[in-house]
């Protein structure tokens, strides 16, 4: 009997799961791939079209916060309409200690931190505690715990003075970014429609300006500090569907491994650090997940 490559690859990490303590999940784009929504930078990723640096910074909503406002109230709706999928799942299943207890005995912890603004991770845990029996929703709390957004939320709208935040799931916001106009990400990114800045999303508490509350480049991340412990502390940091290229979060599998940590990697192509991996696995997560931890 042959036993290839891959046979060993999965054997060998399944063993070193079955020794983790403390085990850290770091996702990106390619985890809601399967869901709908586009990537960054791979394949017909959003950035290959358009110009991140008239979208996602500060000073490309304070120059125009109405183009920024179509392009993140086009997503959001693409959000919002999305479902989780299989991936989703197995991470939702994972964060339940009573099923992580099956693959990982040993864990102590196990925390997700994701760069998706999608909101999808929340939904499929939501989904699963409502289908969760009783026995075991009392461990919602820890599982809610878990997961730490790192780039903000798509379905949460920031005011720009008082600071006010509130997650909004209705949509449209405001009249004047009804989507029936707009028929693709490119459409919702072009210049094609100046809105005046006072109908725009307002702040429900102070009136002001609201912006999408996710983070744009050279804004500081969210829970930094949180993250950094449990980096320090991680034995397993299992990466997901990221192109390993967006500071801070691409720094921390490495950083795991420098303290004696093991990694794993699963995407569908080649990303930043795979050469340093322990273990990779190529191909979608959605079914790769699900044939690792079934
Ligand atoms: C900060 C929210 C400092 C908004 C996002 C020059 C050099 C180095 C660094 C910098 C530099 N200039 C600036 C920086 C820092 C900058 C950075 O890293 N830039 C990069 C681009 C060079 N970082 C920042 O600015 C960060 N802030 O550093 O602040 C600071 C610190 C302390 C105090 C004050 C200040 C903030 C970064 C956050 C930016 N916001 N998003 C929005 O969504 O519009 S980033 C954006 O990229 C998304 O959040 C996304 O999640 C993130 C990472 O992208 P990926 O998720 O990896 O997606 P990508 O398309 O790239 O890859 C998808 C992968 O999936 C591919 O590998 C593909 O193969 C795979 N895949 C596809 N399908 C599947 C799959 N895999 C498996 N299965 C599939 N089915
Ligand atoms: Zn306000």
């Amino acid at each position: 009997m042959s036993v290839n490559v891959e046979d060993i690859v999965l054997h060998n990490f399944r063993e070193y799961v079955k020794s983790a303590k403390h085990i850290l999940v770091i996702t990106g784009a390619g985890l809601s791939a399967a869901s709908g929504i586009p990537t960054f930078r791979d394949g017909g990723g959003m950035w290959n079209s358009l110009d991140v640096e008239k979208l996602a910074t500060p000073e490309a909503f304070a120059t125009n916060p109405g183009l920024v406002w179509q392009f993140y109230h086009y997503r959001r709706v693409k959000a919002l309409e999305a479902q989780p999928n299989q991936a989703h799942y197995v991470l939702a299943r994972l964060s339940i200690p009573k099923l992580l207890k099956k693959v990982a005995p040993q864990a102590k912890t196990f925390h997700h931190v994701t760069q998706n603004v999608d909101r999808l991770i929340i939904r499929a845990m939501d989904n699963l505690n409502n289908d969760t029996p009783e026995s075991l929703s009392h461990l919602n709390h820890s599982r809610v715990n878990s997961v730490i957004e790192i780039h903000g939320r798509i379905t949460d709208v920031q005011c720009t003075q008082c600071g006010h935040r509130e997650e909004v799931l209705s949509s449209p916001l405001c009249s004047s970014l009804d989507t029936s106009i707009l028929n693709g990400y490119e459409d919702a990114g072009s210049e094609h429609r100046y809105i005046a800045p006072e109908d725009l999303p307002r702040c429900s508490a102070c009136g002001a300006l609201a912006r999408p509350g996710v983070v744009w480049f050279g804004e500081k991340p969210y829970h930094l500090d949180d993250i950094n412990l449990l980096v320090y502390k991680a034995d397993l940091c299992i990466v997901i569907g990221t192109s390993s290229t967006v500071r801070p979060a691409s720094t921390y599998a490495y950083r795991v491994q420098r303290h004696g940590g093991k990694v794993a990697v699963f995407n569908l192509n080649e990303s930043v650090g795979d050469e340093r991996a322990d273990f990779i696995f190529r191909g979608p997560c959605e079914t790769e997940l699900l044939r690792v931890f079934p």
